[in-house]
């Protein structure tokens, strides 16, 4: 049987992590998480892939490009994530369990940010635990794919 594969989608302006305003967002840079997450897909014996994108078509495209070749999908859609209809689209039309991360607690935050297009089409939202959402998220959705 082949390992689980996940898709690690990362949004707009996520490329200037560990670069600009540290006091929201951290000092650890995209590829520094990118980095941990291999470590634990390594560990958990599941295989993962990168992307970043500041377009919202190329976050559709590879959600669409999931299809048949990831088991699951763990997106930090960044400011897509209140305003992507197209994005919330893309996940519900392939069907392809997914979480959702933000590195910031969204709900403390402006009122916009309260809402998020995509949590009623993911199993669940790991939010405000900095780089450590993505591992939380990427321990819930394998544990998820096999219980
Ligand atoms: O907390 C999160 O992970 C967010 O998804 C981050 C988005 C924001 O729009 C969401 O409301 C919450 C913003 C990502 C911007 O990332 C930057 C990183 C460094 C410097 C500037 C922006």
């Amino acid at each position: 049987m082949s390992p689980i594969s996940i898709l690690v989608l990362h949004g707009p302006n996520l490329n200037l992590l560990g670069q600009r305003e540290p006091g929201i967002y951290g000092t650890v840079t995209l590829e520094n998480i990118n980095q941990q997450l291999h470590s634990l897909a390594g560990k958990l014996k599941c295989e993962i892939e990168c992307h970043q994108s500041n377009h919202e078509g190329n976050l559709v495209d590879a959600i669409q490009g999931a299809l048949g070749r990831h088991d699951g999908i763990l997106i930090n859609a960044a400011a897509y994530t209140h305003t992507s209809v197209a994005i919330r689209d893309a996940l519900t039309a392939v069907d392809i369990p997914a979480v959702e991360v933000h590195l910031s607690n969204i709900y403390r935050r402006e009122d916009f940010r309260h809402h998020s297009y995509i949590a009623p089409v993911v199993i669940g939202q790991v939010s405000g635990f900095g780089a450590q959402s993505y591992i939380l998220a990427l321990q819930a959705l394998v544990n998820h794919l096999q219980p």
